[in-house]
């Protein structure tokens, strides 16, 4: 691939796959025509332009920086336009995400656990379940709820023990569903034997496996990254006089992937995992894990929009594309299992050259770009609307060609409820949950359901700092306070976008602690339980948990949901897009579906003729002329 310079011209330059994506990022953002920008004079300028074009604001250094990063992918972009499906169990399974510690507490000690995962097996088989991914469950001081690993084969106490995940894994296979886990290889745990040796001597076998840095005598950082949960990215060890990079919490350690020797310990990992019998991996921060390795200063103008410092050398670091394919090979290679990439913050062109079936790294990738309405991030204060997200994703589903799979979710561990973002007041509170649900089971891609999201769970109603358990929220009230805000300012702005809102425990029944424990709940139990809970859903044909159940059903009963084409419907009046109502139709073999969304909590005229159009799902219990807020029906086509 040509390399960019300075004196490339604008078209050219976005034939390189991360121009393309940020360029992509950009016109979404300004809410530019892209295919007329192609076309406009300013696309035959060249880079260095660019400087004019913004007033000096990107001036020629941060253009010289963008041409490095730019430069470091050297795959172009990948044309897939006449690729064949290939099929595979995982683009046809709906998953479901567990966070263990709140999902169901056998023993008492009111933190959920393998065995309460057990007893509800068949409650997710009901549902239609076909994969459960667990976050992780490894051994760990629970700094960042087991996002920080202490020992990667062995069980969290809390959790259980060995002989009890075996277990879990038997029962599930049992019942002919999957299991994947949460592999967290970014970083460890500072409690991880590799770290506790690593930091006695810069001799030690282990203290390569971590990334290092002298100190220059002045006691300052090494640069100006910054950690995800504040403050600098690094950690001082005076008995070394040495920095030690962790992107997280302190007590996360990035691990050092240019030391293969680190990297076999970790396959060899990886592949204890899979010879045991699970079915593949969810990984973590995985698109992290190659750092440019003259660890640069952050670019002024990325500090300023983002307001946060490092992430562009190493959110798709020179090396990624080589160590997920040497993981690949040396791990998944001749298996049947699925492994499912965080990658928050890439654009489709990357994550193509991530997944592409062909290219042996990734089978699937998450983005997070429409969890929140960007320039917006989590712990703003707006309401969340559909009509950006669902263009975000439509433009996933027309791009994203037929050599990668998409991935549908709403929800997870790290984000508040979808319910509480879209609608503050709870007055569609349900609809939104089946509009996510229609969403997630008539896109194209692998839907993942997060523990919760089928009954329609809220945000928490956590009363003061003292309620909230993340360390993420709590670092982030400390630093707001010593800025100066009011405890009072800083709860109300954690409240915002805390973790925490996730992290309530499931809502079973109406019981005590909503049926999820007998003991204290680590975390409050939310007070709405006795309405939205798991018994009382499931006698109520027209709650979210039935929309669930029901539309898994159609996915699994129709080909043409899973591996059909995917093709807007437009009518005379109004592109789609720009309208209120999303309507699209799914296509295979002659079998087609339409479906049709109002994305607004406004009644909206219906522009589609249902009248060939036999109604087989609708999120409303009556059929009207009108489309109501969030409505969401799907059709199929009579001959
Ligand atoms: O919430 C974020 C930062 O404010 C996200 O950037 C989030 O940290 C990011 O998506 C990575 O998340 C994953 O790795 C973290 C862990 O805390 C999250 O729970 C996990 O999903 C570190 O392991």
């Amino acid at each position: 691939m040509e390399k960019i310079t300075l004196d490339t011209s604008l078209s050219d330059a976005m034939k390189n796959p991360m121009a393309k994506d940020l360029f992509d990022a950009i016109t979404s953002l300004f809410d530019i025509d892209v295919n007329k920008f192609k076309k406009s004079k300013v696309a035959k300028l060249k880079v260095k332009s660019i400087k004019s074009l913004t007033a000096g604001v990107i001036d020629k250094k941060t253009l010289k920086y963008a041409c490095e990063l730019l430069n470091s992918e050297k795959n172009p972009i990948l044309d897939d336009r006449s690729a064949k499906i290939e099929k595979k169990w995982w683009k046809e399974a709906v998953f479901y995400q567990i966070y263990p510690r709140s999902f169901k507490d056998s023993d008492g000690d009111g933190i959920g656990d393998i065995r309460g995962i057990i007893e509800k097996l068949d409650y997710l088989k009901e549902l239609g379940v076909d994969c459960i991914w667990c976050s992780p469950m490894y051994k760990s001081p629970n700094d960042d709820n087991g996002y920080d690993i202490s020992d990667y084969y062995d069980i969290m106490t809390e959790f259980g023990t060995m002989a009890d995940f075996d277990e879990l894994l038997d029962e599930v296979h049992k019942r002919g569903m999957k299991l994947i886990m949460d592999l967290v290889i970014n970083h460890t745990s500072d409690e991880h034997e590799w770290f506790e040796q690593a930091k006695q001597s810069k001799d030690d076998e282990y203290h390569d496996y971590y990334i290092w840095k002298d100190d220059d005598g002045t006691k300052t950082p090494p640069n100006d990254w910054q950690s995800f949960f504040k403050g600098s990215a690094w950690n001082y060890y005076e008995n070394l006089d040495q920095w030690a990079l962790h992107l997280f919490s302190k007590k996360q350690m990035d691990l050092n992937w240019e030391n293969p020797k680190m990297r076999q310990d970790i396959y060899k990992m990886i592949n204890w995992w899979l010879n045991k019998g699970v079915d593949g991996f969810r990984m973590d921060v995985i698109n992290f894990i190659s750092k440019w390795q003259n660890f640069p200063n952050s670019v002024p103008l990325v500090q300023h929009i983002f307001g946060f410092s490092g992430t562009e050398w190493y959110f798709y670091g020179p090396r990624l594309h080589e160590f997920l394919h040497e993981l690949n090979m040396q791990a998944f290679k001749g298996r049947d299992c699925v492994s499912v990439g965080e990658c928050g913050g890439l654009g489709i062109e990357t994550s193509k050259l991530l997944t592409a079936d062909n290219r042996n790294e990734l089978s699937m990738v998450f983005n997070f770009d429409h969890l929140d309405n960007l320039p917006h991030g989590r712990y703003d204060d707006y309401h969340y609307d559909f009509k950006i997200a669902l263009k975000h994703l439509v433009k996933w589903q027309l791009n994203y060609g037929n050599r990668c799979w998409p991935t549908l979710l709403f929800e997870n561990h790290d984000n508040p409820r979808i319910t509480s973002k879209a609608d503050k007041y709870y007055a569609f509170r349900e609809e939104i949950a089946k509009l996510c649900a229609t969403v997630q089971l008539t896109f194209r891609g692998a839907p993942f359901i997060y523990q919760g999201q089928e009954i329609a769970m809220a945000n928490g109603d956590f009363k003061s700092v003292e309620d909230l358990r993340d360390v993420e929220a709590i670092n982030m009230f400390v630093e707001l306070v010593e800025k100066g805000k009011t405890p009072q300012e800083a709860f109300e702005k954690v409240m915002c976008g805390t973790r925490d809102h996730a992290r309530t425990p499931m809502q079973w029944d109406d019981s005590k602690n909503a049926g999820f424990t007998e003991g204290t709940p680590w975390i409050k139990v939310n007070k709405d339980a006795f309405v939205y809970n798991v018994k009382d859903e499931l006698t109520r044909d027209d709650s979210p948990l039935n929309y669930y159940k029901k539309l898994i059903k159609l996915r699994k009963e129709n080909e043409a949901l899973i591996y059909g084409t995917f093709e807007l419907i437009k009518s005379n009046r109004i592109d789609v897009q720009d309208s209120d109502i999303l309507c699209f139709k799914r296509e295979l073999d002659g079998e087609k579906f339409i479906v049709e969304i109002n994305m607004v909590r406004r009644t909206r005229k219906r522009y589609i003729d249902t009248e060939n159009l036999e109604l087989i799902a609708s999120s409303y219990d009556y059929p009207a002329k009108t489309l109501r807020p969030y409505e969401c029906n799907i059709y199929k086509t009579v001959y």
